[in-house]
């Protein structure tokens, strides 16, 4: 038989094997070609809209700007509350909250002890200074963690990813001395917005939608026998602090800032002047697993 219906060619195209393959992929597979046979039929797609479709994917892929879409679109934030709800489920309270980790982590970042100069000796904006501990639940420090700091220019870019910014430029991995504390001087970081005339910004503005986020600084904390903690802290004030464009805004994660700092005691991190100071912990879980601690998929991935 070679005339189908739509339902015959589903199911056809749903069970066609000659080898077990992945279950899990054929499963997943098969629900979504499902969903997208049922919303082309319900919603009447056309044949060019289709095409259209497939083409904005094509381009889509070729920019790199996938994690752009994910998280616009609001999937990495429900991969967190899914996370979360998995944790209070199993009892796993406490701790700083996580938040997503975007599209625009690079591994590999020169590493420091105790403090470094995200900005590289080349200040442009408020200094900036963050310090604090990292903390397991019982309140005592954790040293030798490895918090990975990454974060905009004052163009919104991304090194790695904006064009002319040096390799690693504002990326760093600090890892806390024996009192568990890391320091670091930066330039305080305006917001983010998706590319102009790219495959991103054309959906959002079919969709009516803008693509900013607020100031934001993203962090990956890493230790010994605790759990991993991808999170990122908003710098308050932002217009958009409350309407993310990837919704990963969190209670407990917009930092307080001090302003007019007296210089005395920064001077290892090049600092005469009055400057923006805040301070802020991470509290971070034990792990129980072994790869909960132990990241190493995710510290050596690079994504686009
Ligand atoms: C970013 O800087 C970001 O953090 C996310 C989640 C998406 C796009 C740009
Ligand atoms: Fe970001």
């Amino acid at each position: 038989m070679a005339e189908y219906t739509q339902q015959q060619l589903l199911d056809l195209v749903n069970t066609v094997q000659v080898a077990p393959g992945n279950a899990r992929v054929r499963a997943l597979t098969q629900r979504i070609v499902s969903d997208l046979f049922k919303t082309i039929d319900e919603m009447d797609v056309s044949a060019d809209e289709f095409w259209s479709a497939v083409d904005w994917l094509s381009r889509l892929g070729a920019s790199g700007q996938t994690g752009l879409i994910t998280a616009g679109l609001g999937f990495d934030r429900l991969l967190d509350i899914r996370a979360d709800e998995a944790d209070q489920k199993a009892g796993r309270v406490g701790g700083t909250p996580r938040a997503i980790e975007g599209p625009l982590f690079v591994a590999g970042a020169p590493t420091a002890k105790a403090e470094v100069r995200v900005d590289e000796g080349e200040p442009r904006g408020e200094v900036f200074v963050m310090e604090g501990q990292v903390l397991d639940l019982a309140g005592q420090p954790v040293p030798h963690a490895m918090v990975d700091v990454w974060h905009a220019n004052e163009q919104g870019g991304y090194s790695h990813f904006f064009p002319g910014m040096k390799p690693y430029e504002l990326r760093r991995r600090i890892e806390t001395d024996a009192q568990g504390q890391y320091r670091f001087r930066t330039a305080l970081p305006p917001g983010y917005s998706i590319p102009p005339n790219s495959p991103t910004s054309e959906l959002f503005e079919a969709l009516g939608r803008h693509g900013h986020r607020p100031a934001h600084i993203h962090f990956l904390v890493v230790a010994p026998g605790k759990r991993t903690l991808t999170t990122q802290v908003n710098i308050p004030g932002d217009t958009y602090i409350d309407d993310d464009f990837a919704f990963a805004t969190r209670d407990g994660l917009v930092v307080e800032l001090e302003r007019d700092v007296a210089p005395a005691g920064y001077e290892s991190l090049g600092i005469t002047q009055p400057f923006v100071r805040s301070r802020f912990n991470f509290v971070l879980q034990n792990a129980v697993t072994e790869d909960e601690a132990l990241p190493l998929t995710r510290m050596e991935r690079v994504k686009a």
